[in-house]
């Protein structure tokens, strides 16, 4: 009989409400759940293909300690052993956890209360750190507390939205969507997109301004200062909620034009036509995320832009507010729980004695923090320079995604004691770990999450846990009640777990804190299990209802008033003689993260296949690099290998690197190697989006690609990037010295037995190698070799793997790299739902398809998630522009 069962996807923080099924056969579909709020239905790519990353392939399925197998009483003893030896031969100082966003609440809360109340250290911090917590600093500089006053239909009801800093397009697809659903509809509606690489998002956009890296405070003073002497100013609210205008406004008015164009890049006439449509549009909501975030004025960006939405008492209403987007599915639970290490839990402050007390008072604990613990660059230093000597890692990979990346790598080397839980038995992080603990992934797991617009949703268990995987919150404490907290670790379920978490949110709050859920202090198992979703708060016997704050005041500081910041525009330009390009990183459309679960789906993984730099076509020249060529990227912190993308789409001196791709998908091409960890000064966040490099053509004398039916190992060429494909794996290849016999390597690394020979030629003239090797009529593998980068068609060459090649001719042509007389190469996948490549969509816009109604109509490309809308559209428009000339 098949099952259906209603939970959340764990990608990014707009939190779509998914339904799984399991029909008769056992086989597991997912598709959007129209009840959900969030998403009423839709799912983007990567939620699509949520069923192709479930499986046990590569899964952690016992602890284990220094790589042996361990049962779960030797490893929890261990840990709980070391942890406590630790702390009491070095204080409580010298242990930390390293946690994540994409921890369930659950998870975090018991984290939380482990560090802070019962070992009593605030050196709990989460990558969450290198996400949101130049907005959490915001937030809590203007309205005293972490509070986002918005909701996702203020986006919909907007006249103008503006999107700075923020991809929406390919990181909060479904968002995305119901803007451009609701622009679709009312016409009339404006977009603005702030961003220096015109993005898929910027072709929605009426505006695009290329702002110059980091020149949003600049953009956003300008705008007050703009605002204060126009009808738009709202005195009344100034006056009654606010303080600071003054000083503020002052500030921004110290910028003069000439100042602001430089500042920011953009020519006068651009400025005023922003300044003009926020100042004449009453309902706009200002979306931010990682551009405005990850910079080291991140703060001073999000209370720029915050200014602007106060001083016109634009906030709180439904279509108007500041609306910082949530990157991770968790994002906002992490920081409900206090899983920073400046924070507390329930939204309380640590640098508040009376928060400490009540905290302490409701945990009943030994000990509680009070001064803040290590952020997440401080953490990792203290690892390095031996202050912290045991460290829990879980759910986050941070060998990939911290900066200075390598210097991370080697201080958790270095550590004494290293824990790591995750799903996956080899990523970069998982190998540097004396104890690996195998955890629930989604799928297996229970318990609750919070997305942008602070919602909290289920994520429901329904699948069995895969060997002793067990979950997050039960490791934690089990280490708890082994370090002997007995009664404050003993958990029967995450039902309890959210009922302790709710109680506390409700705990002598008298309203003076925003996060109170106490309506589901209460809560039993089976009104856990069947949580509707709903936004906070939600204070005992309260209604389940829409919630914003702040259009009536109601600020958190102790006058109940917003603060105006008075912010300058800092110092941008981080280039030198030696360094003198810029490096911005981010994310691609189909891609999550460190890839150890979209890195497992063959359709995600044909969007983009390996790592690569967006460079200017001038910059490129200079360079010395065409498309298809590779760049070393160089900082003083590491270097990076990665495909050179030449397009105008990026601005001049800087180039775009996705943050994804790491040891186990390529040679080197973990970016953060190259981020310098420079940070925030208020948040601690690192500035991931303007680091000073140099970028230099890397010449090689052969590049390649192959295919093969199995997992190429041990791989060691100059250049090597690894995708899932179906019916096994894509490679490609760049190196100087050719090996011995391309036969013999293509056995040891592709796994062609002895006993099959290849098909081929080579061309000694031309540098040309082609083998493909056969068994049967099934293809193992097949590598193409040049002196060039290798033409072969991508697509096509994958298909061979799973198609019959009875006939010799055929073989012949696989051999030749040759797609046979009246085949087309799809060419780069571009939907992914239903593998449409590029070619197939450039013949239909040639055979009269002109929209991207048209082309779905033809090909069914962009009707499932509509992720690749924005791309079929910039691809229709390319061909009918290259048409017209
Ligand atoms: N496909 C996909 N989606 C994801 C994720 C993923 O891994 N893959 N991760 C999720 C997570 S955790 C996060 S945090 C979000 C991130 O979501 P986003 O923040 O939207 O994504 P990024 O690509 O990191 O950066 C956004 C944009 O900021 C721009 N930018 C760089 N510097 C500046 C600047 O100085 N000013 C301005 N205004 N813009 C600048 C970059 O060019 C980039 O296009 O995505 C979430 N969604
Ligand atoms: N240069 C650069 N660096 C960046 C960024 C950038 O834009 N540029 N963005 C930053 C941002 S915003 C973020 S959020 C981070 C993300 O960076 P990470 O958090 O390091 O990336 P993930 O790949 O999501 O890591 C999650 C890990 O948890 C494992 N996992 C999955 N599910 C579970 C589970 O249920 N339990 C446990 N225990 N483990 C699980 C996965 O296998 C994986 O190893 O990267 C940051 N780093
Ligand atoms: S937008 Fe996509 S990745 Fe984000 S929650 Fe929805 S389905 Fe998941
Ligand atoms: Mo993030």
């Amino acid at each position: 009989m098949s099952t259906e069962t209603k939970t959340t996807c764990p990608y990014c923080g707009v939190g779509c409400g998914v339904i799984a099924r399991i029909d008769d056969a056992g086989t597991v579909s997912v598709r959007g759940d129209p009840d959900h709020p969030a998403n009423f239905g839709r799912l983007c790519s990567k939620g699509s293909a949520l069923a192709e990353t479930i499986d046990l392939d590569g899964r952690i399925l016992h602890p284990q300690i220094d790589g042996r197998r361990a049962d779960w009483d030797e490893a929890l003893d261990l840990v709980a052993t070391r942890f406590s030896e630790t702390i009491a031969e070095h204080g409580p100082d010298s242990v930390a956890f390293y946690v994540s966003g994409q921890l369930l609440t659950e998870d975090y809360y018991v984290a939380n209360k482990l560090m802070k109340g019962f070992i009593g250290s605030a050196n709990i911090d989460t990558n969450s750190r290198l996400c949101m917590s130049s907005s959490v600093a915001g937030h809590r500089r203007a309205f005293g507390a972490d509070t986002v006053p918005g909701t996702y239909e203020d986006i919909e009801l907007a006249d103008l939205v503006i999107l700075t800093g923020s991809n929406l397009a390919w990181c909060h697809p479904v968002i995305y969507q119901r803007l451009a659903a609701a622009k679709a509809a009312r016409p009339g509606m404006k977009v603005v997109v702030i961003d220096p690489r015109r993005t898929m998002t910027a072709d929605i956009a009426d505006l695009h301004l290329a702002i110059r890296p980091d020149g949003d405070v600049a953009l956003f003073m300008g705008l007050l200062a703009h605002l204060a002497g126009t009808a738009a100013i709202d005195q009344n609210y100034i006056g009654t909620h606010t303080t600071g205008f003054a000083e503020a406004f002052a500030a921004a008015s110290a910028l003069d034009i000439a100042e602001l164009m430089e500042l920011t890049g953009l020519p006068s006439m651009q400025l005023r036509q922003f300044f003009r449509l926020f100042e004449e549009t009453e309902k706009v909501v200002t979306c931010y995320s990682q551009g405005v975030n990850q910079s080291a004025s991140g703060t001073d960006k999000v209370n720029a832009i915050i200014n602007c939405h106060l001083a016109t008492g634009r906030i709180g209403r439904p279509g108007m507010g500041p609306f910082s987007l949530t990157g991770q599915p968790n994002a906002m639970g992490g920081r409900e729980v206090g899983g920073l290490a400046n924070m507390l839990a329930a939204h309380m402050a640590i640098e508040n004695a009376e928060d400490c007390d009540r905290v302490q008072r409701f945990w009943q604990s030994p000990a509680i923090a009070r001064w803040p613990g290590f952020k997440a660059v401080d953490m990792f230093r203290a690892v390095a320079d031996g202050r912290v000597k045991a460290l829990w890692i879980m759910a986050t990979n941070p060998v990939v995604s911290m900066p200075d990346a390598d210097a991370v790598a080697a201080a958790i080397a270095a550590c004494p004691f290293v824990v790591v839980s995750d799903v996956l038995q080899d990523t970069d992080t998982t190998k540097l770990a004396h104890v690996l603990l195998p955890s629930l992934g989604w799928a297996e797991k229970d318990g609750t999450v919070t997305n942008s617009e602070r919602r909290i949703s289920r994520q429901r268990a329904y699948l069995p846990a895969p060997g002793e995987a067990r979950a997050d919150w039960w490791q934690l404490a089990e280490v708890g009640r082994r370090m002997g907290f007995e009664d404050a670790f003993s958990f029967p379920s995450a039902a309890t777990v959210f009922a302790e978490h709710a109680t506390l949110s409700a705990f002598e709050n008298d309203g003076g804190r925003d996060f109170d859920i106490g309506a589901y202090a209460r809560i039993d198992g089976a009104a856990y299990d069947g949580l509707a979703p709903f936004q906070w708060p939600q204070p005992a016997a309260s209604q389940v209802q829409t919630t914003r704050f702040f259009a009536d005041g109601g600020f958190y500081h102790a006058d109940r008033k917003a603060r105006f910041v008075a912010v300058n525009a800092p110092a941008t330009d981080r280039t030198s003689a030696d360094f003198p390009l810029t490096l911005n990183t981010g994310r691609i459309r189909d891609q999550w993260h460190t890839m150890t679960r979209t890195g497992k789906s063959a359709r995600l993984s044909a969007h983009i296949a390996e790592p690569f730099a967006e460079i200017h076509p001038r910059d490129a020249m200079e360079i010395g690099v065409a498309s298809a060529g590779l760049v070393e990227i160089e900082s003083p912190y590491g270097k990076a290998v990665v495909r050179a993308l030449v397009t105008e789409r990026q601005a001049r001196g800087s180039l775009f690197v996705p943050m994804h791709w790491n040891d186990q998908f390529a040679a080197k091409a973990r970016i953060d190697a190259v981020v310098a960890p420079i940070t925030d000064p208020f948040s601690g966040q690192p500035a991931s989006k303007n680091v000073a490099i140099a970028a230099r053509r890397l010449k090689v004398a052969n590049y390649g690609f192959a295919v093969s039916a199995t997992k190429p190992q041990g791989l060691d060429t100059t250049y090597w990037a690894l995708a899932r494909a179906d019916g096994g794996w894509r490679l490609e290849l760049a190196l100087d010295a050719a090996p011995e016999s391309w036969s013999e390597w293509c056995r040891t690394h592709l796994g062609i037995p002895d006993h099959i020979e290849p098909l081929g030629y080579a061309d000694a003239q031309t540098g040309d190698l082609r083998l493909a090797f056969f068994e049967g009529d099934r293809l193992l593998a097949a590598l193409f070799l040049a002196r060039q980068p290798v033409a072969v068609a991508r697509n096509w060459a994958v298909e061979q793997l799973t198609v019959r090649h009875a006939d010799m001719a055929k073989r012949f042509a696989v051999a030749a790299g040759r797609p046979g007389a009246g085949r087309m190469d799809p060419g780069a996948t571009v939907c992914s739902c239903f593998s449409v490549g590029v070619n197939q969509i450039v013949a239909a816009v040639r055979g009269g398809c002109h929209s991207v109604e048209a082309v779905g109509k033809e090909l069914n490309a962009g009707t499932n998630c509509g992720s690749c809308r924005a791309e079929i559209r910039g691809i229709i428009d390319g061909c009918l522009a290259a048409a017209a000339e």
